[in-house]
Parts: structure tokens; C-alpha cells; sequence
């Protein structure tokens, strides 16, 4: 199942939940960077679908949704024969580290967490247990494969801090037990903020459609929503600071272009935000064309992807296994 070569790399762990479609938010703060690093690194790359249940999920929606996520990750270019992908629920040992993990962490730690306080603002009638204990889970996800670094996107760097403190925390009580991560966040990209309020970051749960761009959107959809994004009166295309609409562009037609900020400046000179946006749009949509494509044919082929699913938590459970023989020796329980 695994030789030499793959043992001898970094592993790379990381995550999206099938909580919506996903958006360029995603794709620019997570899986355009887990492609980057799938030669290089041992990856593992997960759908995490019972992080997603701390927000109340239609069912049959969530279902059609942890396919879709899947694909989009085989589509961007992931490839499941290099690294592994799977499903979070179809590997039980999440669940279960993630309960030893909530024994170990502080209900002050929790409390800081300021996506905690975001969600429970937004979901104020279900502030649950697991809505709580969500970044003990995260934990949980990364600590299971030993891992060495965790690419996200900037909103999460307080829950990897917390796992390093978990990880710390744990190796100092039991002895050596867990590998401590690294965050790994790209240097633009990892906050794309939404189109409708650019202080904010794009979700693929905000209820206003109109502030994110879904990798599955269509061209005109894409076009639209980025000549209705929300700017500034200065109608000058540059970088700099009150100027979070444009700045959020000018971070998303970066990335998708590899243009610097000032090339970005100098192609625009002398000309209107509505000329920026139109060509923002376009690139965008251009960029998102093939992975579309591929999505499609992917989706049309649900047995293909249950066969990954199938063979990906086959090697995350083999995996996690030796962590949590470990774990649960190191907290006195009995093996038999
Ligand atoms: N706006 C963003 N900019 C850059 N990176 C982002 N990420 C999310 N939004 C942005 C990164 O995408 C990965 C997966 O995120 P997630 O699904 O685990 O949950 P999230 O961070 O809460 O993302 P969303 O889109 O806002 O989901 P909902 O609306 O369901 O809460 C992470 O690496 C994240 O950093």
C-alpha cells in the first residue's frame, strides 16, 4: 500500500466541507495550492462531511454535495492514484480521536475561536455542542495521519494553532505521541473576500448568492456577479489600502493570472473599473472552463467515484490505525 518513496515524504493533510458549492474562495485558499503540492508531498485530501453537520444540512442535498466536492477536487487537478482522497465519515477514527481530543482541550480554548463566534452569530437558534467542538475534530483530521503541514486558506489559522497546542499538550501528558503540524497559507489567495461586502470573507454558505463566485457557476453568471461587485468611487485600478473591493479583484485576477499587483496596475491604467470587472470576469470564467468540463464528466460517473472513496478510506483507516493503537495504549486502555 505504501513503499519507501511515499514514507519518506512530508504528509500533507487538508479539508473542505460539502457545505455549499464550493467557491474561488476554496479553490484560491486550498485546493489550487494541494495540486501544487501533490508531487512534492505524501497528501492526504479529505471531504469532510461531519464538519459539515455542525450547521443543520439538507440531507439528499448533502449527499449530491459530497460528490460534487470529490469531483471538484479530481477536476482541479488532484490526482487519486498519487494522493489520497476520501470521505471523513467513511473512516471512523475521526470520530473517535476526535472525542480524546475534546477530553484534552479547554472549553476557554473553544471559546476564542472566533469562527465559533461568527457561526453561532449566524446560526444563532443552533448553537450545538459539535458547532463547539468543531476545531477539536479539525484536530483530530490532521493529528490521525501524523501530519506535517496543513495548506488553508487565513481563516483558519487559529484552529491549527489550536491543534498545535492539542498536539503539545498531549506529547507533554502521554509522551510522544502526535507529529505538531504547520499551517501552510499561500501568499495570495488566502483570503478572497465576498464580492458584496469585500470586509467579508467569501463563503460558499452566505445566503446572498451574489457574494461569491462558485467554481460551478456559469460564464455569465461569473460576469455578472463581478460587474456587480461592490468597489470603490476613486476609479482607479491599484492596491492599496480602503480599498478592499478592488484589492479583493486585483488578489483574484492575481492568482488566476500569476500577474503582480503592479503589472495588474499598469495593464489597467487610464481605464474604468467596468473594463477591470470584464476582465476579471472573463479570466475567471476562462480559468474555471476546463475544471467544469472534467466536473461534469466526473459527476456523470458516480461508480468511478465511489471506487475512490472506496479505495481512499481503505488507506486512511490503515493509516489513522497505528495512530489511535497508540493513542489509546498511551491513555491506559486496554487492547485485547
Ligand atoms: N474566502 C476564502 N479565501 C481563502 N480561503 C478560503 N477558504 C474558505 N474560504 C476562503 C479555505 O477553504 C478551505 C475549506 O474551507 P471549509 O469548507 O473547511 O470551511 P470554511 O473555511 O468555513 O469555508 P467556507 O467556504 O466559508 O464554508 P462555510 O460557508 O460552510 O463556512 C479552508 O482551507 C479555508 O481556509
Amino acid at each position: 500500500m505504501e513503499n519507501n518513496q511515499t514514507e519518506a515524504k512530508k504528509v500533507i493533510f487538508s479539508g473542505v466541507q460539502p457545505s455549499g458549492l464550493l467557491t474561488i474562495g476554496n479553490y484560491l485558499g486550498a485546493i489550487k495550492n494541494w495540486v501544487s503540492l501533490a508531487d512534492e508531498y505524501d497528501c492526504i485530501y479529505c471531504v469532510v462531511d461531519l464538519h459539515s453537520i455542525t450547521v443543520r444540512q439538507v440531507p439528499a442535498e448533502l449527499r449530491r454535495r459530497i460528490y460534487e466536492t470529490l469531483a471538484v477536487y479530481i477536476a482541479a487537478g488532484i490526482d487519486p492514484e498519487k494522493s489520497t482522497l476520501f470521505v471523513q465519515s467513511h473512516n471512523p477514527a475521526h470520530a473517535e480521536l476526535g472525542w480524546v481530543l475534546d477530553c484534552h482541550t479547554q472549553f476557554g480554548e473553544l471559546s476564542r475561536m472566533t469562527q465559533f463566534k461568527d457561526k453561532s452569530a449566524k446560526h444563532a437558534d443552533n448553537i450545538n455542542a459539535g458547532l463547539f467542538t468543531y476545531p477539536a475534530l479539525m484536530a483530530a483530521d490532521i493529528l490521525l495521519y501524523q501530519t506535517d503541514l496543513v495548506p488553508v486558506g487565513l481563516d483558519q489559522k487559529q484552529h491549527i494553532e489550536l491543534a498545535r497546542d492539542i498536539a503539545v499538550r498531549f506529547n507533554g501528558i502521554y509522551g510522544d505521541t502526535f507529529k505538531v503540524p504547520e499551517g501552510f497559507i499561500p501568499q495570495t489567495g488566502a483570503k478572497i473576500a465576498s464580492l458584496s461586502d469585500p470586509t467579508r470573507k467569501m463563503s460558499k454558505s452566505d445566503p446572498n448568492a451574489n457574494g461569491y463566485v462558485a467554481i460551478l457557476d456559469k460564464k455569465d453568471d461569473i460576469i455578472r456577479k463581478f460587474k456587480r461587485a461592490v468597489t470603490d468611487s476613486e476609479a482607479v485600478v491599484r492596491f492599496a489600502e480602503g480599498k478592499d473591493g478592488i484589492n479583493n479583484l486585483m488578489n483574484i485576477y492575481s492568482c488566476f493570472t500569476g500577474k503582480t499587483h503592479a503589472e495588474i496596475e499598469a495593464e489597467f491604467a487610464g481605464k474604468g473599473y467596468g473594463d477591470f470587472k470584464m476582465a476579471v470576469g472573463e479570466t475567471v470564467a476562462d480559468k474555471l472552463a476546463p475544471i467544469q468540463a472534467e466536473f461534469n464528466r466526473l459527476m456523470a460517473d458516480k461508480a468511478y467515484l465511489e471506487s475512490i472513496m472506496k479505495q481512499g478510506a481503505e488507506v486512511a483507516a490503515y493509516r489513522s490505525k497505528k495512530t489511535m493503537r497508540k493513542v489509546y495504549k498511551k491513555l491506559g486502555f486496554v487492547q485485547v
